[in-house]
C-alpha cells in the first residue's frame, strides 16, 4: 500500500529552493536558535545512512523552532580538504579540486533529496579561497599572539615584554619562542617508502600494509594549545554535553598534580629532575628510569654500557609512543642500565639509572623516580631486572599487601612523613622539598601542543615565508588568500617534503628585494572545521571573518544545538574550542565556548547487527531507500529506529512500517477522486479532540527533548484512532499536518496545499494545544466494601462527595455485598475511591 510520494517530493524540494523558504532572515529582534550539524567530508562514496540520522534530527528541531517564532540558523557546508582526494590524485592525476567539486555536487543533491531545510545561500566549502583566506587569517592571528600567564589570555605579540640588549637574532628567537604558533624539531612518524610523515592515527594502517614507520625529529609547526589546558578544562562547566564526552575531554587534557624532585647524579655536577604524582613515596625509590631520548642519557652512560644503550635507543626509535604505552599496559618491559647512579636527596643512597621505553619523553620531565613497591610499571620492571622493592605506604585499614600496592594509605619507613595519610604526606614532602630547594609543586597535562603541519598538497598553505637566515615573513593579512598553486604532480618531494616543495616557481619569491622561500607544509584537515560555525553566520563577508553584530547575536551562549558523531568527541571539539578561545581573547567572538549543547547520534548498524561495511555486504544506500519509499519515510524511519543517541540496526520491515503509516495519512486525507477528504474538517467528537490535543502536546515536548521516536509513536496512536469518516475540525486537520511537518515535510506540505491552504506549511505557527481539553472529563471511581473492590463506574471528573456516595450505594456489586445492611462509615476520596 503506497502513496504517490515520487510525484510530490521533488516538487516541494524545488519549491523550497526556488522560494528560498528556508533563507535565514537577518532579523535580530527575534529570539535566535542556531542548530548545527557537523559538516561532512564529501567523500567519493556519497552519503551513507549515518549522515541523515543527525541531519534529520537537527532538521526537525530547526523546523519546529521556526514554527515557534525563532529566527533559526540551520546551515550546511563541506569540510573538503583532506587525504582521500589527494590519494586519488596521486593514483589518477586528477586534481583534488575536480574530485572535490564532483563529490560536493553529489552530496548536495543527496541532501536536497531528503528535504532538509538548510539555508543554501550560506553553503561554505573549506577549500574555497574566500573561505580558507580566513582560516589563514586566523592562523596569522595565532602566530602573532603569545599567552600571558598572568592575564591568562592570548595577547598580540607586539605586547610581549622582550628583554633589552638582545641581538636581532636573539630578539627574533625570543619572540618566536613565545608565539602561539611556533616551529620546533619534534619526533614525527616518518615513512621512508611513502616519503612522508604520517599522522599518529594513520600509522597503523600503513604498518599493517608492511611499511616501516620510524620516529625521527623534523621541523614542524605546532600550536600552543597546552597554554589553554586549564581553561579548556575549566570551561567545560559551561557546556551541556554528554557525560562521556566531557570525560574524554578531561582525560585527553589529563591534568596531574604532583611535584618535581631533583636528584644529583653521582660524580659530575648534573641534576636529574623527575615528575611524580606521589612525592610521598620518595623513600621507596630503588632505581631511576629515563626515556631513551632523554638528553642526559648520552652524557651519563658509562663506556661499558655504551653499546647496549645505543642499540636500545635504535630499537626504541622504531616504536611509536602509542606502541610504547600499549606494551607497558600489557606488562611488556624492556630497558638497559646506563652504568650511572643518582643520589637520594634525603638519604644520599646510590640509585641505579636505567633507560626504558615505558617512560615517554613527551610527558612530565621524561624521567621517573621508580618506586616498585607502589607503581605497577616500576614493579614489573623491578621483577624483570632483579631490583629491590621497598614498602613505604600501607593500606589505612592496616591490612597487609604483598607485591605492589598503588593505592593511598599511610606512610611507613619514611622518616619525617611516617604515620601520615597519603594526602598529608604528599603536602609535607612538597613543603620539605621546596624548603630545601630540591623540588617544587608541579601540575602537568597529558595534552601536547598540536602538530599542525602536514606534508600535503590538498590543504591550506601556511602563509609564512623564510629568508636565508630563517627569519619569518608572514603574509600580509590583506594579501590573503595565499592560494594553492596549480599542479599536476601530487607525489611528495624526494626530500619527504610536501608536493608543494616541487613547485619551485611558487616556493621561491621575493618581497622588498629579499629572496624568500615559502613554507611548503599545509594545514591539517582540522583547521577548516575549527571555525566554520562562525563563517555560517556571515558567509560572504569580504572584509571580516564574521561581522561583530551578527556574531554577537547568533553566538550568544554559543551554538544552541550541535549534533554529530561521537568520533569527534575529542580532537575536533578540543581544537575548535581552542581556536574559539584565542579568538575570544583577541576580541573576535563574544562567547567563551562555541557549542553550548552537544549531542552524538548513535551509529546505525547493518540489518545483521554488524557494522555497515562493503565487505559484509550490509551497506544501505540512502538513494535506494529514497527511490523505493520516499524521503519522508526515510527521515521518519531514521528517527523511529530508537533513541537518537543509541546504536541501532537498520530494518527493512521497520521502514515498511513507517511507510504504511504515512500511506494511511495519505489515504485519510485524499479520497478516491483524488480530492481532499473534506469530511475530516467536520467538528470532532470529544474523544478525538482530546487525543488531538494530547498529541500536539506530546509531540512538541518530545521534540524539545530530542525524543523523536516517541513523538512518532504518539502520531501513530492518533492516526490509528481515526478513519476517513472521523471529523477533526479545521483546527485539527491543520494541527495534525503541522506537527507532522518537521518529520515528513513533503507529505505535510502536499496535504496542506490540497486541503486548500497556502504554502508553505513550514512558515506557519506551531499549533497550541488547549490544556483544558486534554484532561479526561470522566474518571473511573473504584467502590470498595470492607477493603475489597466490589464495583467501578465512570463518573464526571471532580464530582462532589454526595454524587460519588450515591453512585456507590446504588452500584449493583456494592448493593449485593451490603446485603441490606447500612454501612457504619463511608469514606470518599475525590476522583478515586468510595
Ligand atoms: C613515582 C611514583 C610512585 C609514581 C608511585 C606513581 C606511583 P600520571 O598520573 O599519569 O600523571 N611518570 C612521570 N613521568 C613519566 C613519563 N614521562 N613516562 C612514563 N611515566 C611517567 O602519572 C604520573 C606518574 O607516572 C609519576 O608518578 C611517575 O611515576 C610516572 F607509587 O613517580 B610516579
Amino acid at each position: 500500500m503506497s502513496f504517490p510520494f515520487a510525484e510530490f517530493e521533488k516538487k516541494w524540494q524545488n519549491y523550497w529552493l526556488e522560494h528560498k523558504t528556508f533563507k535565514t532572515p537577518e532579523d535580530f529582534s527575534l529570539p535566535k536558535y542556531y542548530v548545527l550539524d557537523m559538516f561532512p567530508y564529501p567523500s567519493g562514496a556519497g552519503l551513507h545512512v549515518g549522515h541523515p540520522e543527525g541531519y534529520t534530527a537537527t532538521d526537525i528541531v530547526a523546523r519546529y523552532k521556526r514554527m515557534n517564532g525563532f529566527n533559526v540558523l540551520h546551515p550546511m557546508g563541506w569540510d573538503a580538504f583532506g587525504l582521500p582526494a589527494e590519494r586519488y590524485a596521486m593514483q589518477t592525476g586528477v586534481h583534488p579540486a575536480i574530485t572535490t567539486e564532483q563529490n560536493v555536487n553529489t552530496f548536495r543533491r543527496q541532501l536536497q533529496a531528503l528535504g532538509f531545510s538548510y539555508d543554501w545561500d550560506r553553503e561554505i566549502n573549506t577549500t574555497m579561497p574566500d573561505y580558507h583566506r580566513w582560516t589563514q587569517f586566523i592562523f596569522l592571528k595565532i602566530f602573532n599572539s603569545w599567552y600571558d600567564p598572568e592575564q591568562k589570555k592570548a595577547r598580540p605579540i607586539s605586547e610581549l615584554p622582550v628583554p633589552t640588549g638582545l641581538s636581532d637574532r636573539e630578539r627574533e628567537d625570543f619572540i618566536n619562542r613565545h608565539r602561539l604558533a611556533y616551529l620546533a624539531d619534534i619526533p614525527v612518524n616518518w615513512c621512508a617508502q611513502l616519503g612522508t610523515v604520517l599522522a599518529n592515527e594513520e600509522v597503523d594502517e600503513w604498518v599493517s600494509k608492511g611499511y616501516t614507520v620510524e620516529r625521527r625529529p623534523m621541523r614542524q609547526w605546532l600550536l600552543r594549545i597546552t597554554a589553554y589546558a586549564e581553561r579548556l578544562l575549566d570551561d567545560l562547566q559551561y557546556v551541556d554535553w554528554p557525560a562521556g564526552t566531557l570525560e574524554l575531554q578531561k582525560n585527553w587534557i589529563g591534568k596531574s598534580e604532583g611535584a618535581e624532585v631533583q636528584f644529583k647524579i653521582k660524580g659530575g655536577g648534573d641534576v636529574l629532575t623527575v615528575f611524580t604524582t606521589r612525592p610521598d613515596t620518595l623513600f621507596g625509590v630503588t632505581f631511576m628510569v629515563l626515556a631513551p631520548e632523554h638528553p642526559l642519557v648520552e652524557k651519563i652512560t658509562t663506556s661499558e654500557q655504551q653499546a647496549a644503550v645505543v642499540e636500545y635507543i635504535r630499537q626504541t626509535a622504531l616504536k611509536t609512543d602509542l606502541d610504547r604505552q600499549l606494551d607497558a599496559g600489557k606488562g611488556i618491559k624492556s630497558g638497559v642500565f646506563t652504568g650511572a647512579y643518582a643520589l637520594h636527596p634525603v638519604t644520599d643512597g646510590e640509585i641505579p639509572i636505567y633507560i626504558a621505553d615505558y617512560v615517554l619523553m613527551g610527558y612530565g620531565t621524561g624521567a621517573v623516580m621508580a618506586v616498585p613497591g607502589h607503581d605497577e610499571r616500576d614493579y614489573g620492571f623491578a621483577q624483570q631486572y632483579g631490583l629491590p622493592v621497598i614498602t613505604v605506604v600501607q593500606p589505612a585499614d592496616g591490612s597487609l599487601v604483598t607485591g605492589c600496592f598503588s593505592g593511598e594509605g599511610v606512610s611507613v619507613n619514611s622518616e619525617f612523613i611516617s604515620g601520615l595519610p597519603t594526602a598529608a604526606a604528599k603536602e609535607k614532602m612538597i613543603a620539605w622539598l621546596e624548603e630545601k630547594k630540591l623540588g617544587c609543586r608541579r601540575v602537568t597535562y597529558k595534552l601536547r601542543d598540536w602538530l599542525f603541519s602536514r606534508q600535503r598538497y590538498w590543504g591550506e598553505p601556511i602563509p609564512i615565508s623564510f629568508d636565508e637566515d630563517g627569519f619569518f615573513y608572514p603574509e600580509d593579512e590583506n594579501s590573503l588568500p595565499l592560494t594553492l598553486p596549480p599542479s599536476e604532480n601530487f607525489m611528495p618531494a624526494a626530500t619527504g617534503e610536501s608536493p608543494l616543495a616541487n613547485l619551485t616557481d611558487w616556493v621561491y619569491h621575493s618581497r622588498g628585494g629579499k629572496k624568500l622561500r615559502r613554507e611548503t607544509n599545509t594545514m591539517p584537515q582540522w583547521a577548516g572545521s575549527c571555525w566554520y560555525y562562525l563563517r555560517f553566520i556571515d558567509p560572504h563577508n569580504p572584509n571580516e571573518l564574521v561581522a561583530r553584530d551578527k556574531e554577537a547575536y547568533w553566538m550568544k551562549d554559543g551554538v544552541d544545538l550541535y549534533i554529530g558523531g561521537a568520533e569527534h568527541a575529542v580532537l575536533h571539539l578540543l581544537y575548535a574550542r581552542f581556536w574559539h578561545k584565542v579568538l575570544y581573547d583577541l576580541g573576535y567572538v563574544s562567547s567563551v565556548e562555541p557549542f553550548r549543547k552537544l549531542v552524538h547520534q548513535g551509529i546505525i548498524l547493518g540489518e545483521d547487527g554488524g557494522k555497515m561495511s562493503k565487505s559484509r555486504g550490509n551497506v544501505i544506500n540512502p538513494d535506494d531507500v529514497v527511490r523505493e519509499y520516499g524521503a519522508d519515510s526515510f527521515r521518519l524511519f531514521e528517527m523511529f529506529m530508537g533513541p537518537l543517541e543509541q546504536m541501532k540496526p537498520w530494518s527493512s520491515r521497520g521502514i515498511e512500517g513507517v511507510h504504511r503509516f504515512l500511506a494511511k495519512v495519505w489515504r485519510l486525507c485524499i479520497d478516491k477522486e483524488n480530492c481532499f477528504n473534506e469530511a475530516l474538517k467536520k467538528p470532532p467528537a470529544e474523544k478525538t479532540e482530546r487525543l488531538l490535543h494530547q498529541t500536539i502536546k506530546k509531540v512538541g515536548e518530545d521534540i524539545e527533548r530530542l525524543s523523536f521516536n516517541t513523538a512518532i509513536s504518539q502520531m501513530m496512536i492518533f492516526i490509528n484512532e481515526i478513519d476517513s469518516t472521523t471529523g477533526l475540525g479545521e483546527f485539527g486537520v491543520q494541527a495534525f499536518l503541522q506537527i507532522l511537518s518537521p518529520f515528513a515535510p513533503h507529505l505535510a506540505e502536499e496535504l496542506w496545499q490540497r486541503a486548500g491552504y497556502e504554502p508553505s506549511i513550514a512558515l506557519t505557527s506551531w499549533p497550541k494545544y488547549d490544556a483544558t481539553k486534554i484532561i479526561d472529563n470522566e474518571v473511573e471511581i473504584v467502590f470498595q466494601v470492607n477493603g475489597k473492590v466490589r464495583g467501578r463506574a465512570l463518573l464526571p471528573l471532580n464530582a462532589g462527595d454526595e454524587i460519588l456516595r450515591q453512585a456507590a450505594l446504588t452500584d449493583e456489586g456494592v448493593v449485593r455485598n451490603l446485603a441490606g445492611k447500612t454501612p457504619k462509615k463511608i469514606i470518599v476520596v475525590k476522583n478515586k475511591i468510595v
